[in-house]
């Protein structure tokens, strides 16, 4: 009897009262009368007297455990019924919490990449006029360097332009101040183009140093620094000779990926010294200052980091995609 009453014990100390209906199913159990507990005391009266003493304290010591094990989980079961049904004693609903959009967290890596090398950000409307976008920036009407961005132009006005590239913002920062200028301007650029590699919406952080003596190797120094900065150390990159009618030399960036298991190249950004026409435009002495300029594509970089093969799945907005990137709450 002695083992019964403690197994009985031990049994007592580790059941689980959750709420109402466990605490109940505990007193049918333990404290009914025809429980576990209370017939053990018809057994005990027909136990020799010696034995009495001892299993008589260890039988009132169960009764005892018993009873407070179920008195203290009275306010539980109290509080769980008292409010309009509601169970305050089951398990939390665990809480979502949101994270930013991977494209948000790679900007706010550059961002912070440029920022701590001296550049400002500066910004310009997304609904841009011809002069900015295309003029100012060495590219007159029907110049053919206008094709390569495939423009959203405004049907009833020709003038006005959805701003296909974040260099806009250049004219209209040298308009403002003088040099020195450091500054990136990160923003939304539209173009009428769409592939896995091209959306039609997408973003640019343009870059743009002006001072006395600004060199190509400046220049370069800036986007090594960037790219081990973002991507770590030993990465393929290339430059590659290209042409931009508001830079010259114009250089594309290239860096290594791989794509369907073979090693293979994608394009970043553009760059290259500023234009000595486009420093007129703006009212800057092209023999007194120099500087250089750069455009890079956010998505394409995203997509570098973390191997992404289609452009399009950053604005499907597929939770699935979107859970990965959430070690980057907000
Ligand atoms: C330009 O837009 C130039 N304004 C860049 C520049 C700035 C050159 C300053 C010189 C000086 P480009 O069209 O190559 O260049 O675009 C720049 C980057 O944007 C590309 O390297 C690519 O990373 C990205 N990009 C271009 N088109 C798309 C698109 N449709 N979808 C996603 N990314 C794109």
């Amino acid at each position: 009897m002695t083992d019964k009453i403690k197994a009985l014990e031990a049994e007592v100390a580790a059941y689980l009262i959750t709420d109402a209906a466990t605490r109940e199913a505990f007193r049918l159990k333990f404290l009914a009368k025809k429980g576990e507990i209370m017939p053990l005391f018809d057994e005990f009266k027909s136990l020799p007297n010696e034995e009495k003493r001892v299993v008589g304290a260890l039988l009132n010591k169960l009764k005892t455990a018993a009873e407070e094990r179920f008195k203290s989980s009275e306010s539980l079961s109290a509080k769980a019924e008292s409010v309009d049904g509601f169970d305050f004693s089951r398990p939390a609903v665990s809480s979502f919490s949101g994270s930013l959009h991977p494209l948000n967290q790679v900007r706010s890596q550059l961002i912070d990449v440029f920022s701590r090398l001296g550049f400002e950000i500066a910004t310009g409307p997304e609904i841009e006029d011809d002069w900015h976008n295309f003029t100012a920036l060495n590219m007159p009407e029907d110049h053919p360097a206008r094709d390569m961005q495939d423009t959203f132009f405004v049907q009833t006005d020709p003038a006005v332009v959805l701003r296909t590239h974040t260099s806009p913002v250049q004219i209209r920062t040298m308009l403002a101040q003088q040099p020195p200028i450091r500054i990136i301007a990160p923003g939304r650029v539209y173009r009428c183009d769409s592939d896995a590699t091209h959306s039609p919406v997408f973003h640019q952080i343009e870059g743009l140093y002006i001072a006395k003596d600004v060199s190509f190797a400046d220049l370069k120094q800036v986007l090594f620094t960037f790219v081990k900065e973002i991507f770590g150390e030993g990465l393929g990159i290339r430059f590659r000779p290209s042409f931009f009618p508001f830079t010259e030399p114009s250089a594309e960036m290239d860096i290594e990926w791989i794509k369907n298991g073979e090693s293979s190249w994608m394009e970043i950004l553009g760059c290259g010294m500023i234009d000595p026409n486009v420093l007129r435009n703006c009212g800057i002495d092209p023999e007194e200052y120099s500087g250089y300029a750069f455009g890079l594509g956010v998505e394409r970089i995203a997509m570098l980091k973390y191997g992404i093969r289609d452009i399009r799945l950053f604005y499907e907005n597929d939770v699935r995609f979107l859970s990965q990137f959430e070690s980057g709450t907000v």
